[in-house]
């Protein structure tokens, strides 16, 4: 008896389903917070970039490679937003609309794309030098 004909709708309905439930639960939740993440102003020196509505305010910053660096994020807008280096597996997460965070790291040799995953083309660069 073959079954495996019998069961590829199923395995369709299945995999159909936890796409669903992978898209829904993105839209819902946006980035998840990660790598080194601190609410609030950073306490030293620190870059600044801004979130606002949908954009990053300055879109391009330049770094030193080997450096480790604070980026303060503060969402300026009246939406949530998130500052996301999937490069660097580094991500403030949701940030609520006045809220502050700063994520600190090392400046890899190569430049870095962020994003906010909530808004498709809400981007920047850091360029490395
Ligand atoms: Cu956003």
């Amino acid at each position: 008896m073959n079954t495996s004909v019998p069961n590829r709708p199923l395995l369709r309905v299945v995999t159909a389903g936890l796409l669903a439930a992978g898209l829904l639960a993105g839209c819902a939740g946006g980035a998840t917070k990660s790598g080194d993440i601190k609410a609030g102003a950073a306490e030293g020196d620190a870059v600044k970039i801004e979130a606002g509505d949908n954009f990053f305010k300055p879109e391009s910053v330049t770094l030193q490679a080997g450096e480790t660096v604070t980026i303060e994020i503060d969402n300026i807008g009246d939406r949530p937003h998130d500052w996301t280096v999937d490069d660097l597996e580094l991500s403030t997460g949701t940030m609520s609309a006045g809220e502050i965070a700063n994520a600190t790291f090392v400046v890899p040799d190569n430049d870095l794309v962020f994003v906010c995953t909530l808004h498709r083309g809400m981007e920047g660069t850091i360029k490395v030098n």
